[in-house]
């Protein structure tokens, strides 16, 4: 799954020395490791280096580094890759070491780092260490703080790590574009002190939009505020990855937003405080317990709890248009039409109408619908009960007795205990008053054919 290649070689190796600092020989250049799978890989027990508890990546993993004297020596290779959103959609990005978002970098404090940065994307760019504290020069301001690092180049940034924390990885170089194009990436630094803010599980996930036109591969660049597809690490739901955890376990989920609008998110069961932000770790007497947190663009929080209850907790941005995927922005209210023998009928001139939402839209979770290719259902995903109806930004934290430490395999779907699940009645329940509402009649119902090529919708 992880692919090692060693960059050096040919004419490359004459194109790279030219940009490398004056004290790192080119010939130094550390191999580059790269993976493509959106599978989670396990979490990279240190083998070098002060110990600490490692991280685990949603859908990603973390960049293996070598130890040369005592500097900490990284690879990233900022590239095109192909990222599968959910099993049946990718997308075409810009990411680092062939995923969007680049693989976590996970850092001690004390540690001196050299992180070599090659560039074998089209135009230009930077890395910009985000709430770290570094040296100016290595802030990885394009214009401001050093060169822009060309197509073919390779640049160095060394600094030493001063403070534990979560922070962030991206360009600061035509931003726009390679933001959203899927440049991004997390850096952890591990406290000195293994023991200290030490949990059992640790997840991480960054926050990323795209606007791709169903049926298309290519984010448009340009957009602002209508996104279709709200991602954790690239992926949306069903294609993201659940938080597994043991019964007892204290868990940190560190989540940042590298999009253009905030993310409330907001977790099911056990309450939680936030321990941390990309300014550092929350003094204990300063947290209070909470069940949504907002995340504010360019911004990180840590959360912590102890998952005391087992079950399937969904977890979830509360904004409901960001559990969704690409969806028709101008769909019309038909609650209370009833479209269904039309459908047939208009199917027969119009292959790709969409009945939408006679009572609601629920009903579209269960639908097969015609859909372009390289497109997801706007909700989707199937749970022991029944259609989730769900997309975007959403997973489930789920608690289980008994696993094993770092078995992070999904456990399928809660056994609630014998009478814990809410019920239907059989009968005789008393009819509650209803609102009257006039009923529709077929002459009412206007009729749209919902094309899937505009689809974005705006952040409300
Ligand atoms: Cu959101």
């Amino acid at each position: 799954m992880i692919s090692r290649r060693n960059l050096i070689g040919g004419s490359a190796i004459l194109a790279s020395a030219a940009a490398v600092s004056g004290r790192v020989q080119a010939a130094a250049i550390p191999e580059v490791v790269t993976s493509t799978s959106p599978a989670m890989a396990p979490p990279l027990t240190p083998t070098s280096g002060p110990a600490y508890q490692p991280v685990v990546t949603l859908n990603g993993w973390t960049l293996p580094w070598r130890m040369n004297g005592d500097w900490k020596e990284f690879h990233l290779v900022a590239e095109p890759v192909v990222r599968e959103m959910a099993p049946g959609m990718k997308a075409h990005l810009w990411g680092y070491n062939g995923q969007s978002p680049g693989p976590t970098l996970e850092f001690v404090e004390g540690d001196k780092v050299r992180i070599f940065v090659t560039n074998k994307l089209p135009e230009h760019t930077t890395v910009h260490w985000h709430g770290m504290l570094v040296p100016n020069g290595m802030d990885g301001v394009g214009g401001l703080t050093q060169p822009h690092i060309k197509p073919g180049q390779t640049f160095v940034y060394e600094f030493a790590v001063r403070k534990s924390g979560t922070f962030m990885y991206h360009p600061h170089s035509d931003e726009m574009v390679q933001m959203a194009m899927g440049m991004m990436g997390f850096i952890v630094v591990h406290p000195r002190d293994p023991n200290l803010h030490r949990v059992d599980r640790d997840f991480v996930f960054l926050m990323s939009t795209y606007d791709i036109d169903p049926g298309t591969y290519l984010p448009k660049v340009t957009t602002m505020t209508e996104f279709n597809m709200w991602t954790w690490n690239s992926r949306v739901f069903p294609g993201i990855d659940p938080l597994v955890v043991r019964q007892g376990d204290r868990v940190r989920i560190r989540m940042g937003n590298l999009t253009m609008t905030n993310h409330p998110i907001h977790m099911h069961g056990p309450s939680f405080a936030v321990t941390g932000t990309d300014g550092g770790w929350v003094p204990e007497s300063a947290r209070w317990p909470e069940v949504t947190t907002d995340i504010p663009v360019g911004g990180m929080r840590a959360v912590e709890f102890v998952a005391d209850e087992p079950g399937d907790w969904a977890l979830h941005c509360h904004k409901s248009h960001h559990t969704m995927n690409a969806m028709g922005h101008d769909v019309k209210n038909f609650i209370g039409a009833p479209q269904r023998d039309l459908t047939k009928a208009i199917r027969k001139l119009m292959p790709d109408y969409m009945p939408m939402g006679s009572a609601g839209m629920a009903e579209m979770g269960a639908m097969e619908m015609p859909m372009p290719d390289n497109t997801l259902p706007m909700m989707t995903g199937y749970g022991q009960f029944g259609p989730i109806e769900m997309g975007g930004m959403f997973s489930v934290v789920k608690v289980r007795e008994g696993l094993a430490r770092d078995d992070y395999k999904d456990p399928g779907p809660y056994k609630n205990p014998p009478g814990t699940v809410a019920f239907a009645v059989e009968s005789g329940a008393p009819e509650a008053p209803r609102q009257s509402s006039a009923p529709s009649r077929p002459g009412d119902i206007d009729v749209t054919v919902v094309k899937p090529g505009k689809t974005n919708h705006s952040n409300h």
